[in-house]
């Protein structure tokens, strides 16, 4: 039997607007990776442009699926970590990792809590020191700019962000994980630009990845970005073609959204885009 690439993916399960499970889930598959989910939460919408959403907390059930994996065998190359719940879950995470990962699992922590200088709905200061913890055992890191900032305690800076900035937020974050592979999401040099910033800790290989930027925010798209990532870094992709193809599938999903004019709380319309990616993974592994 030739052996299937497994992550599990550990996030909520948001019933309509696209993030988080609806989005790992289809670009796991289409990155060529077999996806395993442990749900940390059900909602009705996910939190950002919604009211009245159902949320209900599924801390109970993880550590559960976790052992019964852990008896039937399941083994996982990676481990993608999203949102979560309440600052606990990161505790359980860890639990997790303990009972699952082997030497050969990869640890992808994206410390989704805050974007644009806030924190998402129902998050504090106390998200932040959770995920703190968690970001000491990831190999690979997939914050944004406001998440780098909340995580290290240096200032949130809007675009432009110069250099030296993203490279201090990437300094401060190998002050958590010192062999980690870390991705800053949301980096603009230029006013008009934005992508990803991404330091490999191990050899000091950066990679700046940007694109012609589109007026506005878009939902998800970290997610996004993160699960093409998480897929391509764990199939052994380079850092920069990880990148550059990760951030070839938001662009293509935020340029849809924006061309078909869809409400941005649905999420973006990644899925025209999945044809083109699959195509450009099916290169990188030629
Ligand atoms: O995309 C990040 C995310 C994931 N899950 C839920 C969210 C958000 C951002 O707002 O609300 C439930």
């Amino acid at each position: 039997m030739k052996d299937t690439i497994r992550i599990a993916a550990i996030h909520d399960l948001s019933g309509f607007g696209k993030c988080s499970l609806t989005v790992a889930l289809p670009i796991l598959s289409a990155s060529g990776v077999e996806c395993a989910c442990i749900p940390t939460a059900l909602l009705s919408t996910h939190t950002g442009g919604f009211t009245g959403y159902t949320f209900k907390d599924l801390s109970d059930e993880m550590l559960p699926i976790a052992r019964h994996w852990k008896k039937e065998g399941v083994r996982l190359d990676g481990i993608y970590s999203g949102y979560l719940a309440n600052p606990a879950q990161a505790e359980t995470l860890s639990e997790i990792i303990d009972l699952l990962a082997t030497a050969e699992t990869k640890i992808i922590v994206d410390p989704v809590m805050a974007d644009n200088g806030k924190y998402y709905a129902n998050f504090g200061d106390d998200m932040a020191q959770a995920f703190k913890q968690l970001c000491r055992r990831a190999q690979i890191l997939t914050p944004n700019v406001t998440e780098a900032s909340f995580l290290t305690g240096l200032p949130y800076r809007a675009a432009p962000h110069d250099e030296a900035y993203l490279r201090s937020l990437t300094d401060a974050l190998g002050e958590l994980a010192p062999d980690a592979i870390i991705a800053v999401t949301g980096a603009a040099p230029e006013k008009n630009s934005v992508g990803v910033y991404a330091v490999d800790r191990r050899t000091g290989e950066t990679c700046l990845c940007v694109r012609p930027v589109r007026e506005g925010s878009f939902h998800g798209t970290g997610d996004v970005f993160a699960s093409a990532f998480a897929s391509l870094m764990v199939r052994g992709a380079g850092l920069k073609d990880s990148c550059e193809t990760a951030i070839s599938l938001v662009c293509d999903s935020i340029d849809r959204t924006v061309a078909r004019e869809t409400p941005r709380r649905n999420g973006v319309d990644f899925e025209g885009a999945l044809p083109a990616y699959v195509e450009k993974v099916a290169e990188l592994f030629r």
